[in-house]
């Protein structure tokens, strides 16, 4: 066994959004979101759950809190539902919502935990829904004035802050596929969906400047997944090349280059799905940010196929160790992107705001959970981070999707992926073999390997 020390000051943390554990979903005056309607509507959740309750963390963020303390992490990734401050998405805030993540903070503060706001992580008001969400420019600039609100008011206390959580996920999951809010199977619009949030993320970066204190930071977390060749034939390489357009260049390049990949642009224009952008807006997306975030879970694998009217690739899924969510545990792939990161994008600070993995746990009788498949899942990520590290990348910090077992979106309550196992029929919690481990991973600032 070799122990790795990371540097002085890293991040180690736990992540987690609003709708997948606060349930309250209409208490205190919090107005309806996208995935409230989306849950509500019969078929939409694999077990025919919602997150009306969830891990009720709305009432038992105390506890919550307390339950960090013990894992001793000094950082925690939450993300602020839109609709719980503004109702309606505009217009009157819910001085009961902010009162909520005001607490939050403090004590999280109280108890040297550094706290990590995302300000999207999917849950848009349904009134902004009803008036086009993010099909309609409109609702970029509604976010900007929802995050500065945010900003002005808790700008001083929470040090880091993300504009978007996986915009990838939100648009084409969202829109084109339809399997999350709202829902809607539509291409073209989650083409032009990618363009407002990103527009949004922007506009949000501008206000933080004029708004924030020059020691808050903020960034993005997007979904950054490896795609694969099958073999190294050509043609497989250039599927996963065009899929590498579509999952990680349409977001990176805009960000950080200010443009659209050209090959990805192409393939919009020939099936008229490239969308509406307005001069300047490419300078918007590009505002330069302090760090980037990185949710790694997995890498997928292509093969060049006619079937594929858009991109002609097929996913192909060899024999390999998987998850519960299917997803192959590819540890390697993390250190790939990180190093990718540093070679073609940016010098930023990186975090990896999200990691972890759902396997299906089975509960002792005391309630702990003996959650190997997990832990090891995390040691093998960690190996690879420090991987990174050793090799230049500016990594600073780390968080373990998720604290909790939670919804997990369509899936509902089937997906644990949680450091503490959650009794839904009580809300009591337990900590995991997974969280004892990564307290004394904490602790030392170290991982053995
Ligand atoms: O639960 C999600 C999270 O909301 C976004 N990133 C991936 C996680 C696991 O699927």
């Amino acid at each position: 066994m070799v122990l790795l020390q990371f540097p002085a000051g890293f991040l180690w943390g736990t992540a987690t959004s609003a709708y997948q554990i606060e349930g309250a979903w209409n208490e205190d005056g919090k107005g309806e979101s996208i995935w409230d309607r989306f849950a509500h509507t019969s078929g939409k959740i694999a077990d025919g759950s919602n997150g009306d309750v969830a891990c009720d963390h709305y009432h038992l963020w105390r506890e919550d809190v307390d339950y960090m303390a013990q894992l001793g992490v000094n950082a925690y990734r939450f993300s602020i539902s839109w609709p719980r401050i503004f109702p309606a998405g505009t217009g009157r805030l819910n001085q009961k919502g902010l009162d909520f993540y005001r607490r939050l903070v403090a004590a999280l503060r109280e108890r040297g935990i550094t706290p990590m706001a995302t300000l999207y992580h999917w849950d848009l008001p349904q009134a902004l829904q009803d008036k086009g969400g993010w099909g309609n420019r409109d609702t970029a600039g509604w976010f900007a004035e929802y995050a500065a609100f945010l900003f002005q008011r808790l700008g001083g206390e929470i040090p880091l802050w993300i504009t978007h959580n996986e915009p990838f996920v939100a648009a084409f999951l969202g829109h084109a596929t339809g399997e999350d809010a709202p829902g809607l199977r539509r291409p073209r619009l989650a083409v032009q969906v990618v363009h407002h949030l990103l527009l949004s993320h922007g506009l949000a970066v501008r206000a933080f400047r004029q708004i924030a204190p020059a020691s808050a930071k903020i960034g993005i977390a997007l979904f950054l997944w490896p795609q694969e060749p099958a073999t190294d034939r050509p043609r497989d390489m250039a599927a996963a090349r065009r899929m590498d357009g579509l999952v990680n260049r349409q977001f990176l390049d805009p960000l950080f280059k200010g443009r659209y990949p050209e090959d990805l642009w192409r393939t919009y224009r020939t099936r008229f799905l490239a969308p509406k952008v307005a001069s300047g807006d490419l300078e918007t997306t590009a505002e330069p940010v302090d760090f980037l975030g990185v949710n790694y879970y997995t890498r997928m694998i292509h093969r060049a196929s006619l079937l594929d009217p858009l991109l002609g690739a097929r996913e192909v899924k060899p024999p390999a160790k998987r998850t519960l969510m299917g997803w192959e545990v590819y540890p390697q792939g993390l250190y790939n992107m990180l190093v990718r990161l540093k070679r073609e994008y940016t010098d930023l600070p990186l975090y990896v705001t999200e990691n972890g993995a759902a396997f299906a746990d089975v509960a002792g009788p005391d309630g702990t959970v003996e959650d190997v498949d997990r832990l090891e899942y995390l040691r093998l990520h960690l190996g690879q981070a420090y991987r990174a590290i050793a090799d230049g990348v500016d990594l600073r910090g780390y968080f373990v999707w998720s604290l909790l077992d939670n919804f997990e979106w369509a899936h509902g309550y089937t997906k644990p992926f949680g450091l503490l196992r959650v009794d839904f029929a009580t809300q009591k919690r337990y900590f995991k073999a997974s969280a004892r481990w990564f307290a004394e991973v904490a602790r030392k600032n170290a991982v053995e390997v």
